[in-house]
Order: structure tokens, then C-alpha cells, then sequence
């Protein structure tokens, strides 16, 4: 029996919304039925649908931003921050495909015309994150169906009332059903659909263990293209400057955004001795500061819950064994209310714990380490598995060129948050963040494969080395029915 899906608001604890799980062969056998249409379509058209699309999203942007709120508990003005990144996509995306994934024509010394151009792989399986449960899915969504894919879209089983809205406005813009689907799930539909040897890519964006079984899984398929988006342990370095309160500010920016819930949030803080004893009182007194509330409340606050209970308890159990290790609280974790997932902003000493664990810890909990120097900073800042995110704050341009060239991450920014990637370039990291498939910019390299051909328009060929002399009798023959071939050198 099909089981049910029940998707909880995550700061009132009331039920939102509630499915049966999908049928995974169903909707595969669906995708694949209508991929040669679609797949067949010219670009325009494709490219048409997809900014009707846009137009369907801002319709129902303020509704679909509500929807977000509600169902992810972060606050209505970030809500609406996603949708409108939902709608900038499409644009990017189009612009993406014709610069990496178009088609050209290549110089050939061969004779007839050479052409690179490029082939959807076919039915591609998206499994969406619950902290960007509309944006982050669509940005892989959107690069798939403009190349021509078809798509099944499995959102997080924790928001999948955002993934059915996402849809359903692919379908008002007149997208085909079986072009794109909402394939509600847990984890088990998650497993057939990766597995399903109809399907032909796995674009998935969540934690690294999450990655690394589907990517096992994958193991003996590695025909299927695999397009990996995981998390990150990210630092966050801090030298000398004058400007203390604006650092402090973009520690909190860094670390809380999303009540910490980004796979681009900092979760490690690794200040030099000579700054440290301004720094953190500041990033301490701004954080204490910081509203924690419900998404609608006002004024609006600057986080709303985590996710969920389970991950509440995980993060509150966290913070205590980080402590029982010899981290020392600079701002304890709190949860006001022991039903709801509402956590308040921590900060951690980690600088004497034996052992810091390489872990993400996807909350408002930031690790602190001190350290006497910047060869210090950058050796703790790349002691990771990690690789995706990393900032320094103040220094010098030569610091920042020395960070840069030292820091093993996929962002690398001076001055500005962890996170806040920008769509319009490649998005992914190194180590346990990605498989070396960056999505936002460099999304469309996945969504299609590149055919590299040659051409004339008749048979013409002669073989010019490596034949045996004819026998005398078949040459008589031969010449009275003389080939209408000519000699020719091969092309040296
Ligand atoms: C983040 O930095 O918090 O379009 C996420 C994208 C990126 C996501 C950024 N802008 O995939």
C-alpha cells in the first residue's frame, strides 16, 4: 500500500499538507513517452515555454512565497528572495545554454563541415533540498528541460508542497505533464528512481552521506550522468581591520542566514589573536540581537525555525557534545520551546577541543577557533573534506591573492558572506561538496552531452596505402567496370 506523505509547518507544528507517495515506474514510463517529443522540439519553442513559466511564478509569487514560508519556516522576506530567484533562472539558464551548450561550427582541415552540437541525455530524475525547496531544484529543472530532458522531480519529503506548486507552474505555461513531474516520495522512491534503468541522470542537491549513497549506487551505471550538490564545513577567516562591526556583521550574515541552513553558511570561524578579543564580542552582541520568530511575524524576523523537531534535537544534542570535548560556549544554544524547532543563534569556542569533527552541522551553530597567524588560518581553514564555501574578512589584496590561491574551495570570496552565491555563476566545491559537476551557470554542461560530427554530402573515399596487388585475371575485370573513384593522398 502506497504510504502518505505529511508535510508539518515547521513554527506552528500544524499540519500543512499531506500525499500518497508516488509511483516511481509510472512516472519514469511517463517521462520517457514523452522525452522524444520533447527532446525533438527546437530550442525557441522549448525557450518560450520556459519564460512563460517565469511568468506563471511571478503571477503567483506572493502566494508560492507563502507557501515557502510556511512550509520551510523562514521568514516571508527571504520566501520572497527565492522566488524571485526562481524566476531569474530561467533567463540565466537561456543564456547558459547558448554560451556552453550551443551549438558551432568548428574549423576542420577534413574536408566537409565539422559541427559541435549538443543531445539531451533523456529522463532525468531531480532530488531537491528542503532549505531552497523551489529554487535549488529549479535551478537544475530549468537547464534540464531547455536542453530537451524530461523531467522527475522528487522534492525533499519535508517540503513537498513547495515542489508541487513548482510544478504546477510548469503546467500552467503549458509545459507538458509528462514533460515534468512532481514525484512525491521519501527515501525509498528516492533509492528506485536513482536505480530505475530508465532513467538516465540523478541531479541531486542535499547532505554528502545522502550523495555519497546515491552515488554508490551508481557505482556500476557510470553511464548515467551524475550531478552532485552537497555541503560544506566552511570557513570563515578573519585578519586585522579597522571596520570590527562590519565583520561582525558578515560573520552573522555567514553563519545565520536560513537559520544556518545553507550549504554555504560558515560554520567555522577562525579569527588571529590580534583581533580576536574585539571581534567576537562584537559578532557575540549583534547575534544576541538577532530576532528569532515565526515567518510571518511583524517586524519580520532574521530566522525562523530549522527544519524540524528531529533536527533540532540533533543540532541541541550537537552543541553539548561539542562542549563535552572541550568546546567552550560563547553563546549557548537555546530552544525556547522544547515542541518546536526554534533554535537561537550559538556560538562555540573550539580552539582547545581535542578533536573537531569534520562534520556540517546544518544550523545556527558556529564554531569559533582562534589561531595565532594567518599561515595558521589557512592551514585550519582547508582542514577539511569539504570544499565549498570560504571567506576571508579584512586583510590586504595580497592576503586576499594568497587566500585565493591557498584555499581549496569552489567559492572563494574577500570581504563578502560564505554565501549568497550568485546563479549566474558555476555553483559547487571540491572534496565531499560536489562530484565536479558545478550547477547554477555551468548546469547546462550536465543537462546535455556534446556531439562532436563531420560531414559531406556524399560518399567519398579511397583507401590510399595498404592494398594488396590485384590478381592478374580480376584487374581485367576490374577494368571494364573502372570504379568511379580517384586516387587520393591521405591528408598527412
Ligand atoms: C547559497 O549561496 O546560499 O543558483 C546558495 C544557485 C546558487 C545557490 C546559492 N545561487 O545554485
Amino acid at each position: 500500500m502506497a504510504e502518505e506523505i505529511v508535510s508539518i509547518e515547521p513554527a506552528t507544528g500544524k499540519e500543512l499538507w499531506r500525499r500518497q507517495t508516488g509511483d516511481v515506474a509510472e512516472a519514469v514510463a511517463k517521462a520517457r513517452a514523452a522525452f522524444p517529443k520533447w527532446g525533438s522540439e527546437s530550442h525557441t519553442r522549448r525557450i518560450e515555454l520556459v519564460r512563460r513559466f517565469a511568468n506563471q511564478v511571478r503571477k503567483q509569487a506572493e502566494p508560492f512565497a507563502e507557501l515557502i514560508a510556511r512550509e520551510t519556516g523562514k521568514p516571508l522576506w527571504e520566501a520572497r528572495t527565492e522566488v524571485e530567484a526562481v524566476i531569474g533562472k530561467v533567463e540565466i539558464s537561456v543564456r547558459a545554454y547558448q554560451e556552453r551548450t550551443g551549438a558551432k561550427k568548428l574549423d576542420s582541415a577534413l574536408q566537409g563541415s565539422a559541427a559541435l552540437r549538443h543531445k539531451p541525455h533523456g529522463v532525468m530524475a531531480v532530488l531537491g533540498p528542503y532549505n531552497f525547496p523551489a529554487h535549488l531544484p529549479n535551478g537544475h529543472i530549468v537547464p534540464a528541460l531547455i536542453a530537451g530532458n524530461t523531467v522527475i522531480f522528487k522534492p525533499s519529503e519535508k517540503t513537498p508542497a513547495v515542489g508541487d506548486f513548482l510544478v504546477k507552474c510548469f503546467h500552467a505555461a503549458k509545459i507538458p505533464d509528462g514533460v515534468i513531474q512532481c514525484l512525491v516520495g521519501g527515501p525509498a522512491e528516492g533509492k528506485s528512481l536513482v536505480e530505475h534503468p530508465e532513467v538516465d541522470g540523478v541531479l541531486f542537491t542535499g547532505s554528502a552521506r545522502a550523495g555519497i549513497a546515491i552515488n554508490r549506487r551508481l557505482a556500476d551505471n557510470p553511464g548515467k550522468i551524475l550531478a552532485l550538490e552537497m555541503g560544506g564545513n566552511n570557513p570563515l577567516v578573519v585578519l586585522d581591520t579597522p571596520k570590527v562591526e562590519d565583520a561582525a556583521a558578515l560573520v552573522i550574515q555567514s553563519a545565520f542566514t536560513t537559520a544556518g541552513q545553507r550549504c554555504t553558511a560558515a560554520r567555522r570561524l577562525i579569527v588571529v589573536d590580534s583581533i580576536f578579543d574585539t571581534l567576537i564580542p562584537a559578532v557575540k552582541a549583534l547575534a544576541e540581537r538577532l530576532i528569532v520568530g515565526d515567518p510571518f511575524a511583524d517586524p519580520q524576523p532574521f530566522m525562523g525555525p530549522v527544519i524540524d523537531n528531529d533536527t533540532a534535537d540533533l543540532l541541541m544534542e550537537s552543541f553539548v557534545a561539542l562542549m563535552s570535548r572541550g568546546g567552550v560556549p560563547l553563546l549557548p544554544m537555546r530552544r525556547p520551546d522544547d515542541a518546536l524547532p526554534f533554535l537561537t543563534p550559538s556560538l562555540l569556542d573550539a580552539t582547545e577541543m581535542a578533536e573537531r569533527p569534520d562534520i556540517e552541522l546544518f544550523g545556527p551553530l558556529l564554531q569559533v577557533v582562534r589561531v595565532p597567524d594567518f599561515d595558521t588560518a589557512i592551514a585550519e581553514a582547508n582542514a577539511t573534506r569539504y570544499g565549498l564555501s570560504a571567506s576571508l574578512v579584512g586583510g590586504t589584496p595580497k592576503d586576499y591573492d594568497r587566500f585565493w590561491a591557498e584555499i581549496r574551495a569552489g567559492i572563494i570570496n574577500w570581504n563578502r558572506p560564505t554565501n549568497g552565491a550568485s546563479s549566474a555563476a558555476p555553483f559547487g566545491g571540491i572534496g565531499l561538496s560536489g562530484n565536479h559537476r558545478p550547477a547554477a551557470y555551468y548546469a547546462a554542461d550536465y543537462c546535455a552531452y556534446p556531439v562532436a560530427s563531420t560531414s559531406v554530402d556524399q560518399p567519398r573515399a579511397s583507401m590510399g596505402v595498404g592494398l594488396a596487388e590485384m590478381e592478374a585475371e580480376d584487374a581485367k575485370l576490374w577494368l571494364k567496370t573502372p570504379p568511379k573513384v580517384t586516387a587520393r593522398q591521405p591528408p598527412s
